[in-house]
């Protein structure tokens, strides 16, 4: 049998949901997307591909030897379920209720062992910094640029996760698809903070899935948007109609954290556990922000003795996210926030008391809003 159709079988029966050849051309669009982003700066802090645009929208750059890309994704749906929202829960998108790569992973060595077996030279990217693999995606006929800049596969919509194998078996390509998201608008309207601001353009400084994945402190208008999210954002996705039909068949309960039970972990469970997030570092502190961010959302007075705990934390960061928190429950929060105020030394976090203060007292007495 004919290598490539072996190897889109190969992959198809391991329950990958579509795959495709592309050329090794340059991807000169893309690249030119990447300087547009960097010049106007909304790809805020990202790194990954954008460390070196040059590297990842050229796999000859790594791999001189590569003549084909050929492109897999699978879904995990309906496997990752539906989060399950209850008050005092974070909420971890699905794409990472577990690592949901694996799947992907082995059928992209399984792909690389066959062509290795041939004689072909042969490597597995994904999610790697030297490939964009939405671009290979879309080249390939793996599915079309969404306007949410998702790639969208028939049957599966949004719902996958993306990769491919680099070889200098010359496969046959396959055609890239005519298809678009028509009258569609769904995704814009569904962002929480408007963070699709163009056909198939994301700032980044504003979308949730990088904010949460980003060093530092979470912008202040952006935390209530951030809700219940600990890990991820999802709402382009559910919104998206082609990933409906999947959508309504990932039932089971999943993707749910006890805020509370989750900040007396220590810093080594949190990095077990969650081994499959990227977190800059692998500083668990970054988990925790995101987790104090939700408790202010939840704004619960059940909150305040682990709160009181963490305006007292060595750690800056996380005393100035429990400060924002602890306005956000008011009441009971409020001596807890006078106290921190006599002892704190650090300005930002004393910036973000004041704040919190002023919030608290507001909310108490019916004033506007001075978050
Ligand atoms: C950086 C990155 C992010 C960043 C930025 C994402 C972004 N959209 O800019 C952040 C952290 C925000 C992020 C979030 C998410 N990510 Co991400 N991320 C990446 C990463 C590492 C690189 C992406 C990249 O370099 N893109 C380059 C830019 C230029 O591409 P682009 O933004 O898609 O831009 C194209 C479109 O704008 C299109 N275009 C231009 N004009 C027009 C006009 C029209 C009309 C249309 C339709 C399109 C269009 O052309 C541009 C390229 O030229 C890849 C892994 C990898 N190595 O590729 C994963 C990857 C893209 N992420 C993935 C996932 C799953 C997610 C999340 C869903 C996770 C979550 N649930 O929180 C969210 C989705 C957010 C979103 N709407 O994109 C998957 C996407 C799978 C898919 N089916 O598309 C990838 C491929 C990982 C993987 N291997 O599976 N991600
Ligand atoms: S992941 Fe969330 S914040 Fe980011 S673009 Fe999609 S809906 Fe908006
Ligand atoms: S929600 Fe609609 S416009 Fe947005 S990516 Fe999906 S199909 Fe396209």
């Amino acid at each position: 049998m004919d290598l490539t159709v072996r190897l889109h079988d190969l992959a198809r029966s391991r329950g990958a949901v579509a795959s495709g050849v592309a050329t090794v051309a340059p991807f000169i669009e893309v690249r030119a997307t990447m300087a547009e982003r960097i010049e106007d700066g909304s790809r805020g802090g990202l790194g990954f591909t954008y460390r070196d645009p040059e590297t990842a929208t050229n796999v000859r750059s790594s791999f001189p030897w590569a003549r084909s890309l050929l492109a897999v994704a699978t879904s995990y749906l309906p496997q990752a379920g539906t989060p399950d929202r209850r008050p005092g829960h974070g909420r971890i998108a699905r794409f990472a209720t577990r690592d949901h790569y694996g799947p992907l992973r082995l059928i992209l060595e399984e792909i690389v062992s066959v062509l290795r077996l041939e004689g072909f030279k042969a490597v597995a990217l994904q999610d790697d910094n030297r490939l964009v693999d939405r671009a290979v995606a879309v080249r390939s006929g793996v599915g079309w640029w969404g306007l949410s800049s998702m790639v969208l596969t028939p049957g599966a919509g949004p719902w996958t996760l993306l990769g491919a194998v680099a070889t200098d078996a010359l496969l046959k390509t396959s055609t890239p698809m005519e298809r678009s998201c028509g009258t569609c608008r769904a995704c814009f309207p569904a962002c929480p903070t408007g963070a699709i601001v163009g056909p198939g353009k994301l700032d980044a400084r504003k979308c949730i899935s990088y904010v949460l994945q980003a060093p530092g402190i979470i912008p202040r208008e952006l935390r209530p948007a951030i809700d219940d999210r600990i890990y991820g954002c999802d709402d382009c996705l559910t919104s998206c109609p082609p990933g409906s039909r999947l959508l309504e068949r990932s039932t089971s309960a999943s993707g749910s954290v006890d805020l509370l039970d989750f900040l007396t972990l220590s810093d080594d469970t949190i990095l077990a556990r969650y081994s499959h997030f990227y977190v800059p570092g692998r500083r668990a502190r970054y988990l925790r922000r995101n987790a104090l961010v939700a408790i202010g959302n939840w704004a619960s007075e059940r909150s305040v003795g682990a709160l009181a705990g963490y305006v007292g934390h060595s750690d800056w960061l996380l005393r100035l996210h429990a400060s924002w928190a602890l306005g956000r429950v008011g009441g009971s929060a409020i001596p807890v926030i006078e106290k921190a105020k006599c002892q704190e030394r650090n300005p930002r976090v004393i910036d973000e008391l004041d704040l919190a203060y002023r919030f608290a007292r507001s909310a108490a007495c019916e004033e506007p809003n001075l978050r």
